[in-house]
């Protein structure tokens, strides 16, 4: 067999640092408590395994779905499916901020193992064990308020979240690589603590099954008082969740209101066309009126926000399919939607040929009966079957077929 050259490189014994520096944590024995033990890091890394590769997948189909490469094609239906992968993306992430929190603090005495780095493969283990924790502490801290609609931070969050996922990921996979051995025998004792449920001490206190099951019924419990703003049946339970999906104009919840993206003045003025044109198409302007003219029809859809609260909606409009048919546009062409709002991130959707010829998908005029709410986007906004809130614009004045 031939041996690798970088092996013993990677295994060779670093120098130890002096004996006399072990003060403090750093001593032998200090970290007593029973909790800070395999068993309950390796069970509390299982349950963070599992809704982190959750969260993770769930937040690359948001991605994709806002930042498509050629080769993804997001479906337009099921209607619903967005909606739920985005409220297992959020709730997955809610539930993993008290795993997280139990489990560093099970593990935090080996901050201070001794010697601090044994080789160099202990010293690149380390390393991405940084990476790891900081990684996973700024998601979840970064996730958690952007559903708080609030952004201190300097940097645009969906980026940022999208790399440090990445980043993160692949610091677990190496984590569980090197823990896996260590984590099988661990959960392979039958319980963490004797049969009957006590640790087999006479120590008092919390016991290892105590902190789990606490830690368990507190990410329970988060997940109950937000899931009122994805799940109808939960919606009493709505604590925490900064949007109720019952509570706004017309039953329905606002992202920006038409103050906010200056669209007031533009969006009431009796002059306001809708202009739809584009590649190999002919250009029709048309009124209000005439756009109500054309053959109207009524959908079923949910607005599911990226920030984890959806709710249903019933519009009617005219099919965008209708509009496009007009001006004679290509079935496979897609599609510009773009808004009177004049800056800001979501003022334009581009829809692939699925969404955009889909039966289902409208520029609406009217939400539940009514005529649309200037804060869900009168005169006309998009709706569309099984996409992110982000994408569904408001105040729409130009289709443009690309
Ligand atoms: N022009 C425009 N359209 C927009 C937005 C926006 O900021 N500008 N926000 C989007 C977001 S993030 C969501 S969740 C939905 C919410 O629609 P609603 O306010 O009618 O509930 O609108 C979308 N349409
Ligand atoms: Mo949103």
């Amino acid at each position: 067999m031939v041996r690798l050259p970088g092996r013993s490189l990677l295994t060779r014994p670093l120098p130890r640092p002096p004996g006399l520096l072990r003060l403090g944590p750093l001593r032998a024995e200090a970290f007593s408590s029973r909790l800070h033990d395999e068993r309950v890091a390796a069970r509390l890394g299982l349950w963070l395994g599992i809704t982190f590769s959750i969260c993770f997948v769930t937040g690359l189909i948001s991605h994709g779905i806002q930042h498509p490469p050629s080769w993804f094609l997001w479906p337009s239906r099921p209607v619903n499916l967005y909606r739920f992968t985005q409220g297992l993306h959020v709730l997955t992430g809610l539930a993993s901020i008290p795993l997280l929190l139990a489990k560093l603090w099970t593990v935090y005495p080996k901050l201070w193992e001794w010697p601090p780095l044994r080789d160099v493969a202990h010293a690149v283990e380390r390393a991405s064990l940084f990476l790891l924790v900081a990684g996973a502490t700024f998601q979840l801290f970064t996730g958690l308020i952007n559903i708080a609609y609030w952004y201190p931070f300097r940097f645009f969050f969906t980026t940022t979240h999208y790399w440090t996922a990445w980043i993160t990921m692949g610091a677990l996979v190496v984590h569980v690589g090197t823990k896996i051995a260590v984590s099988r025998r661990a959960l392979s004792r039958s319980s963490p603590d004797g049969p009957d449920g006590s640790d087999g001490s006479a120590e008092p206190g919390l016991s290892r099954r105590g902190l789990l099951t606490t830690v368990g019924l507190a990410s329970a419990a988060i997940v109950a008082v937000f899931a009122g703003s994805t799940v109808p049946g939960l919606r009493r339970l709505t604590l925490l969740a900064p949007r109720r999906p019952d509570i706004g104009p017309q039953g329905l919840p606002v992202n920006k209101t038409a103050r906010a993206a200056k669209v007031v003045g533009t969006a009431r003025d009796p002059a306001y066309r809708l202009t739809v044109g584009g590649a190999g198409a002919t250009t029709l302007s048309m009124s209000l009126d005439e756009l109500r003219a054309m053959p109207r029809t009524t959908s079923a859809l949910p607005i599911a926000c990226v920030e984890g609260w959806s709710a249903p909606g019933v519009w009617t409009g005219v099919r965008l399919r209708d509009v496009l048919d007009r001006v004679g546009a290509r079935p496979d062409a897609r599609v510009r939607v773009e808004s009177l709002e004049k800056g800001g991130l979501y003022r334009s959707t581009t829809l692939n040929p699925a969404h955009a010829r889909d039966p289902l998908t409208l520029l609406a005029t009217e939400l539940h009966g009514e005529e649309l709410d200037i804060d869900h986007g009168y005169p006309c906004r998009l709706i569309t079957p099984n996409q992110p809130g982000v994408l569904q614009t408001k105040w729409v004045t130009r289709v443009t077929v690309l």
